[in-house]
């Protein structure tokens, strides 16, 4: 008999009861969405759970990336990561924007700020980091680039839910941060995803941006799209907010014992944690090197025949997929780091429910190819 499958994540569900306490409530006030009650209060609960001041809610993470960069009107070329999943590029596409893609730095996988001004040209407006798998970037010499160049800075922070950097919260850096809380996230509401706002301006502004630009019954001042989040997925966050500290205790168990576990397998890398700075352990991404007796890919295949589903994210690059790979800075001579992480990158099953025998099973598997 087969074991049973692992998939690289699963949901975090906070007790079901909870819940229905909540809809019962929606089926009272019939009040479905619309920045009903429940959208005012998830929205309160994450500034003060995050430490921030302004929250706009989003119905997910790529329809907010799209909203953040109509909010500060980002034309020409935004400098961007291709180690990401797919909506971060998408974001610019959409909005008639194109990404130039910039290499990653080996040991956090995020942008490379020592390689970002030499792709700056007269048609650069803003930069586009990603706190890959909840790793901050390097904020501090980011900024100084865009300050140096008068550029905006939206970060895509999907992954980076409750992630600390020195000066609090990594989501207050850059003009607008852009949170996804996507079934597969740390913190998930369905689907959803969520802007942070420097002030209550623009958060006015994202708000009508996401509500078709209605500024009243019968005004319309901006081209907005429907971005809203409903009553039942704003509920379900409230909800699993009140569960979120157990659900990243165990998450750090599940990585620490990763860590331990891993730590003297020849071939088998793995990034650093973040030190002092608060992680949100969202995924585990371990490099396969060329030292490893099998490639990333034979890697992939054997656990997938033992029922472990762990994911090359993030492989392809965005730069290699066709509607990419036109852009002059998609050319894979330019991005060696990504590459080679591209081609080495597995991440392992990991979610607070992730039992330790499971684990083992999977280091087991790794060890003893
Ligand atoms: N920026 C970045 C850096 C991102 O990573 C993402 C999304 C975005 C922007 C866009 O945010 P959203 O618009 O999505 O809010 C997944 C997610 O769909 C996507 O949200 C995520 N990043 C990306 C990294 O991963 P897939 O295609 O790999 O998901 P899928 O359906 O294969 O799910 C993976 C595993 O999770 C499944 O094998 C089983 C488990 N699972 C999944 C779902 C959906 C469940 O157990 N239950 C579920 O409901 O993209």
């Amino acid at each position: 008999m087969k074991d049973k499958p692992i998939y690289v994540t699963e949901p975090f569900l906070p007790p079901l009861d909870e819940f229905t306490i909540y809809l019962k409530q929606i089926w009272k006030n019939k009040t479905l969405t619309n920045g009903g009650l429940f959208h005012q209060q998830l929205e309160k609960a994450l500034c003060e759970y995050l430490g921030v001041e302004h929250i706009s809610l989003f119905n997910n993470g790529t329809v907010g990336l799209i909203t953040a960069l109509q909010a500060l009107k980002i034309k020409g070329e935004v400098i961007t990561t291709p180690y990401s999943f797919v909506a971060t590029a998408h974001s610019l596409l959409w909005n008639g924007i194109e990404p130039v893609f910039v290499d990653i730095d080996p040991s956090t996988l995020n942008l490379d700020p020592s390689k970002i001004e030499a792709a700056i040209t007269s048609k650069t407006t803003a930069i586009m980091p990603v706190h890959c798998y909840g790793h901050p970037c390097d904020v501090e010499a980011i900024q100084e680039i865009a300050d140096r160049h008068n550029l905006k800075v939206i970060y895509d922070a999907a992954h980076a839910f409750g992630v600390q950097c020195d000066c609090g919260s990594v989501l207050k850096h850059g003009d607008l941060s852009v949170l996804s809380f996507h079934a597969t996230k740390v913190f998930n509401t369905f689907e959803g995803g969520a802007i942070v706002c420097p002030n209550a301006e623009t958060k006015r502004l994202i708000d009508r941006l996401k509500n078709f630009g209605f500024v009243d019954e019968v005004t319309v001042n901006v081209a907005g799209i429907n971005g809203k989040m409903s009553e039942v997925n704003a509920a379900f966050g409230l909800v699993q907010l009140n569960h979120i500290d157990a659900a990243l205790e165990g998450r750090k168990t599940a990585d620490t014992l990763y860590r331990a576990l891993l730590k003297d397998v020849m071939g088998i890398r793995f990034l650093e944690g973040s030190g002092e700075r608060v992680a949100n352990y969202s995924y585990f991404p371990i490099m396969v090197e060329s030292s490893y007796p099998l490639t990333r890919d034979e890697l992939y295949h054997r656990l997938k025949q033992s029922n472990i589903f762990a994911r090359r994210y993030f492989y392809p690059l965005i730069s290699e997929f066709p509607v990419y790979k036109k852009f002059p800075s998609a050319s894979p001579g330019m991005l060696p780091v990504a590459t080679k992480a591209s081609q080495e990158v597995l991440c392992l099953p990991l979610y607070s429910s992730l039992p330790e025998v499971e684990q083992l099973r999977i280091v087991s598997l790794i060890k003893n190819i």
